[in-house]
């Protein structure tokens, strides 16, 4: 078989830095050491070899507020792999009512045209016996070990308390992560219509719904089911320091709570609502909205101290013209936001080229500590033989300015627009294959493939003594007043 030498390159892991050529055969690391040679040699001089970052919250093509986001499994895999990303992770949605094994059949069609490696998470939008019969065949055959559930977006795809604590339980018994879209949906929609009532309507408004409190709020109630369910939680974009707080009290409890800031929430702070024209702030409407510079130093500090674990995106991208949807009223502006391709040169510019972050840490929270979350490691998220070869060739003198006009998604604008980065891409590999040289795309459509995730028993206990309650010990006893005296 063809190999392929990665030369003369710096190569960083989440825990070591080293001289070293990295030699792939197979679509695989085979070799790693000095001097070595190969038919197809890539120069890395100058470079860091690292792992392709892994982003574990994608919204491809998915069917959401009236429309569907705009970069499905091509484009977006596209971006993500020009931006130094191998590996993506999807939500396969049924809508509720819908069987999980038919969300997933679609979703399996969408994904064909992938151009990275990909794996899907799985939501629970609803609860009956059949969401219950359905989780065991999604682990056990399907190959996906982590659930989704949304506690907001009230009469569409939130649960309710009781609904998330069955399905807790039931990942416990599967040895399967339960995820958390932590936000009280309850007091948002209650917020929503406030405003709305007072003539409220335009994208800021969207903000003033959605404050850090109902985030912590329900970050920390998450957490509590997830300790009397006997199961660890992974509480997707954490934007604020009130959820980060709950997930570091429950962290140093000895709890398997897990927190994941985006870059937007990172780098771009709440003044993109005010003061600007209507469809700058719309295109910037996401849940959690973008917080202020308090908020932001909290999710760094996370990050740095091992408090928060992992960068994602949240990409979920809509057109300028999807956006308008909501003129007149900011609840009908489908939310979300792209990422895919800045997630990478964004957190390297502003936390490795600031001092915020080491390289180890970068490669840490973009890739290696997911893949352990998720359970694919170390096929993924690490430069090891053995390992698949997704690697990014990180040349961190390379520069350019963020532009939708030069961007792969789908969309015609990009919420970092105009922010200039130092440290890109010179080569992207997935599985061994040089998908993106400098500006040079490469990719080939379909050559994605999906990544089993086995369930992973026993990782967590309750250690609330509520447990004991359980299995409650029954009590005789005598002198019981007769009722109705
Ligand atoms: N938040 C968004 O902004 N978009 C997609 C779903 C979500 O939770
Ligand atoms: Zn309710
Ligand atoms: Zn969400
Ligand atoms: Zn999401």
């Amino acid at each position: 078989m063809p190999t392929t030498v990665i030369k003369g390159g710096t190569v960083v892991t989440a825990d070591l830095t080293y001289k070293a050529d990295v030699k792939i055969e197979g679509g695989r690391i085979v070799e790693i050491g000095p001097d070595l040679s190969g038919d197809e040699v890539l120069d890395a001089a100058g470079c860091y070899v690292m792992p392709g970052g892994i982003d574990p919250h994608t919204h491809l093509e998915m069917p959401f507020m009236g429309t569907y986001s705009s970069d499905d499994f091509e484009s977006g895999t596209r971006a993500a792999l020009s931006g130094g990303t191998t590996m993506v992770v999807d939500f396969a949605l049924p809508s509720p009512g819908q069987s999980l094994l038919e969300a997933l059949t679609m979703w399996d069609n969408k994904s064909t045209r992938a151009n990275c490696d990909y794996s899907f998470h799985m939501a629970v939008t609803w609860w009956s016996e059949q969401v219950f019969n359905e989780m065991k065949t999604v682990v056990q055959d399907k190959g996906i070990n982590t659930f989704k559930h949304f506690m907001a977006y009230k009469g569409a795809l939130m649960v309710d308390d009781d609904e998330m604590f069955a399905s807790f339980q039931r990942c416990a018994e599967l040895g399967a992560l339960p995820l958390v879209h932590a936000e009280n949906g309850d007091v948002v929609a209650s917020l929503s219509a406030k405003l709305l009532a007072d003539g409220n309507n335009g994208p800021e408004a969207h903000a003033y719904s959605r404050p850090a409190e109902v985030e912590g709020e329900a970050t920390n109630r998450a957490i509590m089911i997830a300790d009397m369910a006997g199961c660890p939680v992974y509480i997707v974009h954490t934007s604020c320091e009130q959820a980060h707080e709950a997930i570091r009290r429950a962290r140093q409890k000895g709890m398997r709570v897990y927190g994941e800031p985006l870059i937007q929430h990172l780098t771009l702070d709440e003044s993109e609502y005010f003061d600007k024209d209507w469809d700058h702030a719309a295109r910037r409407v996401m849940s959690p909205p973008f917080r202020n510079k308090q908020h932001q130093d909290s999710l760094w500090a996370g990050l740095a101290s091992g408090s928060l674990q992992v960068v994602a995106t949240d990409h979920c991208a809509f057109t300028t013209k999807q956006k308008r949807f909501g003129v007149g009223d900011f609840t009908k502006i489908p939310n979300g936001t792209g990422g895919l391709e800045d997630r990478l040169p964004m957190l390297w510019t502003y936390g490795v080229n600031t001092g915020r972050l080491t390289m180890n840490e970068f490669v840490a929270v973009t890739s290696t500590n997911i893949a352990k979350i998720l359970n694919v490691y170390p096929r993924k998220g690490a430069i090891l033989v053995g390992a698949d070869a997704d690697i990014v060739v990180w040349d961190p003198k390379r520069k350019k300015t963020i532009a939708a006009r030069t961007q792969q998604s789908a969309i015609d604008y990009n919420v970092f627009e105009g922010k200039e980065v130092t440290g890109l891409p010179r080569f992207t590999l997935t599985r061994g294959v040089v998908a993106i040289e400098e500006s040079t795309i490469r990719t080939q459509e379909g050559h994605g493939q999906f990544i089993r995730r086995e369930p992973v028993t026993a990782v967590s206990k309750a250690l609330s003594t509520w447990k004991e309650l359980t299995a409650p010990r029954k009590v005789e006893r005598s002198g019981i007043p007769a009722t109705g005296v």
